[in-house]
């Protein structure tokens, strides 16, 4: 195995791509994922985005293929059922539990409130095939993503000549954009075709050709293998969708044929490709029409210009670095091979955090929806979970970076979806569980925003925490951001809505005279109940406690800010001063997943629902050690017991790790991520593909460095070992510090603080605790005693 590794090494340190040769030639360090062959299958692609319109690459030589993407392909429509349930319902239902009759309450809840399984997915947006009809022999072949300036590159030699692709997904100008280029005398003869799958059998588009230059490719989004209800429900209509193609050449001709474009003799060739919705237009066909006429009127060169310039602004922000780069000569997915094989590779342990945040900056921009399951990358009609947005982690997953990592303007899309699913969560709470006043959400959720209860399973449908838990983004926020402006009026009316709907959710609990939720369950989980069968609603759990907690203190924490002090608060403090603990100890010390010490009949479970006060909750600190400590115990059990099974699983268990100050636990489950979750693309695996464990992973690096939801900030709180020498610049802590970290030895070095605002700032490094005093954009530079060295 070494042996043969080692002559890979040797192999691919001459036959390196061009781009990276180039790059190493002019000593620039170039941030990217390559390799030496095209992509066979789709997990070996490579994405590009702009936030809303995206592709994976394979970068075959004989048929180029980008497998397109948008984000609000969805069949259905806003009117998909309505809320089920009375006020009746929740009584005996309640009833039911209270007697103890949990079985009869899972099937009652799932009976009386739930549609059952409803599948209808996002789905992908189709298929550009470039057809070269090549017949030479390809060297020198290339395939890479540089993320520092979001391009992917494609480039190899047929019989000595030079062909090179390159491919951006442009913001700023909305539009996918290819460029083609051979030294070839007699240039590049080549097809250019769209698709779109078939949908059960069904054609899904229609592509015609227009001037002699243009493809249209039109339709609609259908699911006929849809299903509503736990039944076929076949769905005819969906959004509508244009996209649009046009080809400029230097050199050669350009002929329309039967929905295609026959490009011969080319030696320079620029594809732009637009697709608009109906989603988000209504006159979509004519803005596709204005986006490609805009947009082919720029050259290549000044598309790339502006869009590299855009992506820079939020990709350049984060710095970080843990030596030595040199495996960069190697392919991605050797390198990543070598890592399952046993060799832990730090660079490629930065790699995967930089491509969180490229992946972050390219699924979720400003005015598009926020990233589903698989970002925006989809090559579904129907995808697993249906590529949605799953409340009950997933989506607050994908944007734990975004505060981190110094991207909060991404966060943007998760506020305005989530500002529509308050809308329709008001509707549920008042139809479903007759309570009047605020929202709720439930599971899960799709692009048309329904908050009520889907599933045929109590156990993962009728959880109730979705709005509680978006609520924590609302608030954090603000924390990192001090945008008083989003604090009053986006993060407090929905706190505020959440916080009602849960104080007469409530109810009094005979016994121990508390406010106790319930019907209750934990996500995905089921316990064993005193028949020994599995059961999932309970009288209380402790995620749906913590959550209401959360949400309860962080809305009277926003009220004081805005200075207000009226009924709503004064009832939230009495309803909070009374509810049931969210963090009980068991026995045996650790958390209490329920409001009882039940047997569990999967002791490894993915889901650490109980440890949500611990991750991403702030409730669980060093400040109280026994729920520390039971924490901790809390997570070696799962993992003793095979938990962390899944890409996001293991990805959650950093940032625990990290909330631990458990170095080692985080060096083996980072390890553990590479070698079981990371794809030859490096998209992190559940498995399939789901995205929020890149995110997560993201997150998990910025939380083992800097920790700041305590009050003051930690500094490298837990370190890996064997990230004994590094830096890391740009990231952000709550109070809208931005930080940099040097170490050397496994120690702290320098370290770099700046506000835009005056203020003082509470600093802990090992056993170094400091008030620091920040002059508004003047940069405090300190050493590992925290000494201002500017001062010094
Ligand atoms: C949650 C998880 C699953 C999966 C799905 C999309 O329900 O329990 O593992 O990630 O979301």
């Amino acid at each position: 195995m070494r042996i043969q590794s080692l002559t890979l090494a040797l192999f691919t340190l001459i036959s390196v791509g061009c781009n990276q040769r180039d790059a190493q030639n002019k000593g620039v360090e170039v941030d990217e994922l390559w390799y030496e062959q095209a992509a066979e299958d789709w997990m070996q692609a490579l994405p590009v985005g702009n936030g809303r319109l995206g592709a994976m690459i394979f970068g075959n030589p004989d048929i180029e293929h980008l497998q397109l993407n948008e984000d609000s392909m969805w069949p259905g429509g806003p009117t998909l059922g309505d809320s089920k349930g009375t006020v009746e319902d929740l009584v005996a239902l309640r009833a039911l539990i209270d007697q103890g009759k949990v079985h009869q309450a899972d099937k009652f809840i799932v009976d009386k409130f739930s549609h059952l399984e409803v599948t209808r997915s996002h789905q992908t947006a189709g298929d550009l095939f470039l057809d070269f009809k090549r017949k030479g022999e390809v060297t020198d072949y290339y395939r890479g993503l540089d993320l520092d300036k979001a391009v992917a590159t494609v480039s190899y030699k047929v019989d000595g000549d030079q062909f090179t692709e390159k491919i951006i997904a442009s913001n700023v100008d909305d539009a996918l954009i290819i460029s083609l280029e051979t030294t070839a005398e007699k240039g590049l003869d080549f097809d250019i075709q769209l698709s779109r799958p078939m949908d059960k059998g069904a054609p899904t588009v229609s592509v015609t050709t227009h001037n002699s230059d243009e493809l249209i490719m039109d339709g609609m989004v259908t699911q006929r293998g849809g299903v509503v209800e736990n039944k076929p429900y076949p769905m005819q209509e969906g959004v509508e969708f244009q996209t649009r193609l046009r080809a400029t050449t230097e050199g050669g001709t350009i002929e329309p044929s039967d929905g295609i474009l026959e490009l011969n003799g080319v030696r320079k060739a620029v594809i732009y490709l637009v697709t608009k919705t109906s989603f988000y237009h209504q006159d979509f066909k004519a803005k596709a029409q204005e986006n490609l006429n805009e947009v082919a009127s720029k050259s290549f060169d000044e598309l790339l210009r502006r869009h590299s310039q855009d992506f820079g602004e939020f990709y350049d922000r984060v710095n970080f670095s843990l030596g030595s780069s040199d495996l960069d000569s190697l392919p991605t997915d050797k390198r990543l091979q070598r890592y399952k094989d046993g060799q832990v590779d730090l660079d490629l342990q930065t790699k995967l955090f930089d491509y969180g945040r490229y992946l972050l900056i390219s699924s979720s921009r400003e005015g598009t929806n926020p990233a589903n399951l698989q970002g925006i990358w989809n090559n579904h009609i129907s995808a697993p979970w249906n590529a949605d947005y799953h409340l009950n982690i997933n989506l607050q997953m994908n944007y734990w970076p975004s505060m981190v990592a110094n991207l909060s303007e991404l966060q943007q899309p998760l506020f305005d979806f989530s500002d529509r699913l308050l809308q329709r969560g008001k509707k549920t709470a008042k139809e479903q569980y007759g309570i009047q006043r605020g929202a709720v959400m439930h599971h899960t959720t799709d692009l048309w925003a329904p908050a009520f209860m889907f599933s045929s399973q109590p156990y993962w449908g009728s959880w109730i925490h979705g709005g509680g838990w978006l609520a924590q983004h609302y608030w954090d926020h603000y924390r990192f951001t001090q945008d008083a402006d989003f604090l009053e009026n986006r993060a407090y009316p929905f706190m505020k809505e959440i916080a009602l709907f849960y104080m007469d959710w409530l109810q009094k609990d005979a016994t121990t005279g508390k406010w106790v939720s319930y019907p209750e369950t934990s996500p995905e989980n089921s316990y064993l109940a005193a028949d020994g069968k599995p059961a999932a609603v309970s009288k209380g759990a402790a995620m749906g406690h913590q959550i209401i907690a959360e949400v309860f203190d962080n809305a009277l924490s926003a009220a004081k800010v805005l200075n207000i002090n009226d009924e709503f608060t004064q009832e939230l403090k009495a309803k909070r001063a009374d509810l049931s603990p969210g963090i009980v100890l068991g026995e045996d010390g650790r958390i209490l997943e329920w409001d009882k010490p039940y047997k569990e009949p999967e002791k490894g479970h993915r889901h650490l629902s109980h440890l949500y006060a611990l991750h991403p909750g702030d409730a669980i600190t060093e400040a109280t050690p026994e729920q520390f400590k039971a924490a901790k115990k809390t997570i070696d059990y799962r993992l003793e017991h095979g938990g962390a099974g899944t890409g996001w699983s293991r990805a959650w268990m950093i940032s625990f790790n990290a909330r631990l100050f458990d170095k080692a636990s985080a060096e083996e489950n980072i390890n553990k991520f590479f070698q079981i979750s990371i794809a030859d693309n490096l998209f992190d695996e559940h498995p399939p593909f789901q995205i929020d464990g890149n995110f997560g992973y993201t997150a998990g690096v910025i939380e083992l460095l800097l920790q700041s939801h305590e009050g003051f900030l930690r500094i490298l709180p837990s370190l890996p070992e064997n990230w004994s020498e590094g830096s890391i610049s740009g990231i952000k802590a709550r109070g809208n510090i931005e930080v940099g970290i040097t170490w050397d030895q496994n120690k702290l070095t320098q370290l770099s603080l700046v506000s835009p605002e005056t203020k003082s700032v509470e600093v802990k490094y090992g056993d170094i605790k400091k008030k620091l005093s920040l002059k508004a954009d003047q940069p405090l530079i300190l050493d590992a005693s925290l000494n201002s060295k500017t001062n010094n």
